[in-house]
């Protein structure tokens, strides 16, 4: 919500306010009153015992609000860059250091006389003493929770001292943990002795998880003030909270209540003024309703029907129109406080029918079945102040582009912020939100902790419950598998049944109870789930029948990538293989140091501790690809390109089979869309936002209308994909090439694409397709083409890529220039590219220079062009300096 206060000053145009309006992300909770962001200073505090590690320990220094401890200390110059070369062990002191910020203000006389004045803290990370003029304020301990303190009375109008002492998240918790005589069993033990390993502090604050280490990104117990301050100052009325909840969206009527939670300082008449501003601008007055009221909160309710509403669908499903209310009370003929939401309209139903498979999962938009396509998004930064909302829409943005419809806000990081949900409603990308609970267990048995929960939870529902773009709210990740399947439960009821049975009834009441009374309360209809995966606290945690799935047999247990299609989950919401991004980003953290598989500066961003990540990505490389690609101690850029390669066709298999199983599945999220820094991860897009294969590949297997032709045990199932709302039809033709670039065989046949739906239009054993072709010499290209849609491809190998002997398939690139675009930004440049020989995962890249291709990790036939738009800054004779175009064959034959 945008809310604003005013009193006695001059009132902004119709004009100013529809800017302001379209400046501010929707939903955005506006830094109105006195903001407190600049002018912070900080040292270490005199509690510390870290003042040897800084030498300008005790001086006040130059500060950031909002920001973090490390963020500052990093502009400074005291610290190293914590994201290049090994800083991370060398910076684990700052956690351990207690912390203190300080600012002076003065405030108006007119603010003076309010009759109330509250100061906001948007975000305290996180165990933080607040003082006013040396008087004690706050003590807070969330960091997911905003904090509101009454200030009237104790300002003075120069000079007034606002301080916070930050106290280290670790030494605050320990006592009580190594107190404990049974521990309770979290992620991830840290690897630099700033804690012991088997007395984990993470669980039992509420702080991101993954700021104490998680298996893609390093370990910053981090610390600082880390959304705005402000100074809330009225006399009259203060606009709290506005809801728009949709009771119901039909295409002929939307019913909309409006309610607007109001603080009262000033008994009187006042009245409310509601304005809607449709999606073609159009301005009208939706409510006006005058009433008498008292000092003390209450909640004003307008009742909106909307005919014909434009309705807001996910991407590929139609257009995301969206609407905004503005709100005003006036009393007096002044307007006394104003706000502004921003929402689409529609209908969201999580479907659980029982049928033949079980119970079904899946997401209905306006009657419509959704089949969830997208990827799990983490936090953008380990010190998320320092995240801009234009690196947020750039990589938001593509994972619209790549076809994806939804994301998993994953629940072992933070509450994004509004710039994400209001990124993602103008984009269509519906959002699974977890609330922020990502390994093991809490102390869930204690009260005064799960009240701590439901408030964040609360102030986190109530500040996004109005975008059209979340339609799930998740208690947490992965609980109560670790809990049943991974053996931590069992581990502590043998080790004390009694406290073991505390665990699991806190975890029942948190997430089982309390939790879901909340959402069912605030959330105005959307759904609640206990536990991604899960059953909604059924006995069984992560079962096909029902429920969501995380499947990690591929990848945590080794098991070869064709084991993802012995899978059919109802729901798949986590699935993944790590890659490496690209030699460049990785040069951007290394520096010139040597680069290989086991060298220290990339084992240093590797963080798949449990089972050697670099060691898990090469034995996947071996699966598929075999022994003699791997140049790996000498040649790191091979195994960058072969785990993207390997990560890329490995997600795609599942994908297409994903997709292949609907209406039995209805959703695939691989693990993961972004990155928290430069490492090894499970990612599709780099930390610095450069796409891996996998990036163009989802592009393609999540098309909207597909081609899916999957070999299992040798037999090839050929599905047709169509998330389309209307049957189409289209053309699949299917070629059997040599690799040489012979065509064997070809066939056309016409074929019907029935609307939201996978249809098998063909089942050939190897025999029928090969006939006594060499199964090591010959592919299957199936390609669909239906007009209006980008063709489609998928490619059948009938052996392991190491068992094929690939030709060169000598490619050939020209690079051209085209005509300027219209407007002003980067150069247009075309790409043609062809081959003789049949080329599997071509890679084309322009080395340092920066150069956005609209497809790359390709397969490409032999014979034909495939002509790409590249958009650049640079010059046509630099990209064609740098220009480099390899291939499977490049890498796989070096040795032969
Ligand atoms: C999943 C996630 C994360 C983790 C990922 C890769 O289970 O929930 O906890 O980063 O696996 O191991």
């Amino acid at each position: 919500m945008a809310s604003s206060i005013r009193r006695r000053r001059p009132l902004l145009t119709l004009a100013g306010l529809m800017l302001a309006a379209v400046a501010l992300p929707a939903a955005a909770q506006a830094s109105v009153g006195l903001e407190l962001d600049g002018g912070w200073q900080f040292r270490q505090a005199d509690s510390s015992d870290q003042h040897g590690k800084d030498p300008r320990a005790r001086a006040w220094r130059t500060a950031s609000v909002p920001g973090t401890v490390h963020t500052d200390l990093l502009a400074l110059g005291a610290i190293p860059d914590p994201y290049t070369g090994m800083a991370e062990g060398g910076l684990q002191w700052i956690g351990l250091a207690d912390w203190e910020y300080r600012r002076t203000f003065d405030v108006t006389s007119e603010r003076l006389d309010d009759a109330r004045s509250d100061l906001v803290f948007e975000g305290l990370d996180t165990f933080a003493g607040v003082y006013l003029n040396g008087e004690k304020l706050l003590e807070a301990d969330n960091f997911h929770r905003t904090w509101r303190v009454p200030v009237q009375g104790r300002l003075k109008a120069q000079g007034n001292e606002l301080r916070v002492v930050l106290h280290s998240p670790i030494r605050r918790v320990l006592p009580q943990v190594l107190a404990m005589p049974h521990k309770i069993a979290g992620n991830y033990p840290s690897p630099w002795g700033d804690e012991p390993k088997d007395a984990m502090t993470g669980n039992f604050v509420r702080k991101p998880g993954y700021h104490y280490g998680w298996d893609w990104g390093p370990r910053y117990v981090t610390a600082g003030i880390w959304k705005p301050v402000r100074l809330e100052s009225w006399d009259a009325v203060r606009i709290d909270d506005m809801q728009l909840r949709q009771d119901s969206v039909t295409a002929k009527l939307a019913h909309v209540q409006a309610r607007i939670a109001i603080d009262v300082a000033r008994a009187g008449r006042y009245a409310l003024r509601l304005w809607q501003i449709a999606p073609d601008g159009t301005r009208t007055q939706a409510a006006e309703q005058a009433f008498d009221a008292k000092p003390g909160q209450r909640t004003l309710e307008a009742a909106l029907r909307i005919a014909n509403p434009r309705r807001w669908y996910p991407a590929g499903y139609g257009a995301q129109p969206l609407y905004r209310f503005d709100a005003q009370i006036v009393g007096d003929g002044e307007i006394l406080a104003q706000a502004s939401e921003r929402t689409g309209l529609r209908s969201v139903e999580l479907r659980r029918d029982q049928d033949a498979n079980g119970q079904g999962f899946g997401f209905v938009i306006n009657g419509v079945p959704v089949f969830a396509k997208g990827a799990n998004s983490i936090p953008f930064d380990m010190f998320p102040a320092r995240t801009s909302d234009a690196q947020i829409r750039r990589i938001l943005t593509a994972a619209r582009d790549a076809n994806m419809n939804m994301l998993r806000v994953w629940g072992g990081g933070h509450y994004e912020r509004d710039a994400f949900y209001a990124i993602a409603d103008e984009l269509g990308l519906m959002i699974w939100q977890d609330f922020m609970f990502g390994g093991g267990m809490q102390p869930a048995y204690e009260p005064a902790f799960r009240a701590s929960v439901v408030a964040e939870a609360r102030d986190q529902v109530r500040r996004l419950r109005d975008h059209p773009s979340i339609v799930l709210w998740c208690g947490n990740n992965e609980e109560e598998i670790a809990w049943k399947n991974w053996g931590q439960g069992k581990q502590l009821i043998e080790a004390d049944p009694d406290f073991a049975r505390r665990v699991w009834d806190g975890y029942v009441q948190l997430f089982g109870r309390d939790l879901r009374k909340m959402v069912a309360q605030e959330a105005g209809g959307i759904a609640y789930w206990a536990s991604s995966p899960g059953n909604d606290l059924a006995e069984q945690a992560n079962t096909p029948e029902a429920g969501d799935m995380h499947y990690w047999s591929v990848w945590v247990e080794k098991q070869p990538v064709e084991e993802y299609l012995n899978v059919t989950p109802r729901f798949m919401s986590e699935f993944g293989l790590q890659a490496w991004p690209s030699l460049r980003t990785v040069r951007d953290y290394a520096g010139d140091a040597p680069l290989a598989v086991d060298s220290a500066v990339v084992v240093a961003h590797q963080k798949f501790l449990a089972g050697k990540g670099n060691e898990r990505i090469l034995d996947y490389i071996r699966m598929q690809y075999g022994d003699r690609s791997l140049q790996e101690a000498r040649d790191f850029d091979d195994f960058v390109y072969l785990s993207q390669v390997m990560q890329a066709e490995g997600i795609e298999l599942a994908a297409l089979h994903h997709r292949a199983s609907r209406p039995v599945t209805m959703g695939s999220l691989y693990w993961q869309l972004n990155d928290v820094w430069p490492g090894a991860s499970w990612s599709g897009i780099d930390w610095y936002g450069r796409p891996k294969a996998l990036q163009f590949h989802a592009r393609r297997f999540f098309a909207p209308v597909a081609v899916a032709a999957l070999r299992k045990d040798g037999k090839t199932t050929v599905s047709l994909l169509s998330d389309r709302t209307q049957a189409t039809r289209g053309e699949l033709r299917m070629r059997i090439f040599d690799l040489d670039g012979r065509l064997l065989r070809e066939r056309r046949t016409p074929v019907d694409l029935p609307a939201l739906a996978a249809t098998a239009v063909l089942q050939q054993g190897d025999a029928e397709l090969l006939g006594d072709a060499d199964p090591r010499r010959t592919v299957a290209v199936f390609d669909l083409t239906v007009a209006g849609e980008p063709a489609s491809r998928d490619v059948v190998y009938f052996a392991a890529a190491k068992d094929i002997a690939w030709p060169d398939p000598q490619l050939q690139t020209a690079l051209r220039r085209e005509p300027a675009p219209a407007q002003a930004g980067d150069d247009h440049y075309r790409l043609d590219l062809s081959a003789k020989a049949f080329a599997r995962a071509v890679w084309i890249d322009f080395g340092e220079l920066d150069a956005a291709l609209q497809d790359n990790a390709l397969s490409l036939v032999p014979g034909e062009t495939v002509s790409l738009r590249v958009d650049a800054s640079a010059s046509l004779a630099d990209l064609r300096k740098a220009l480099r175009v390899r291939s499977l064959a490049d890498t796989l034959s070096r040795d032969q």
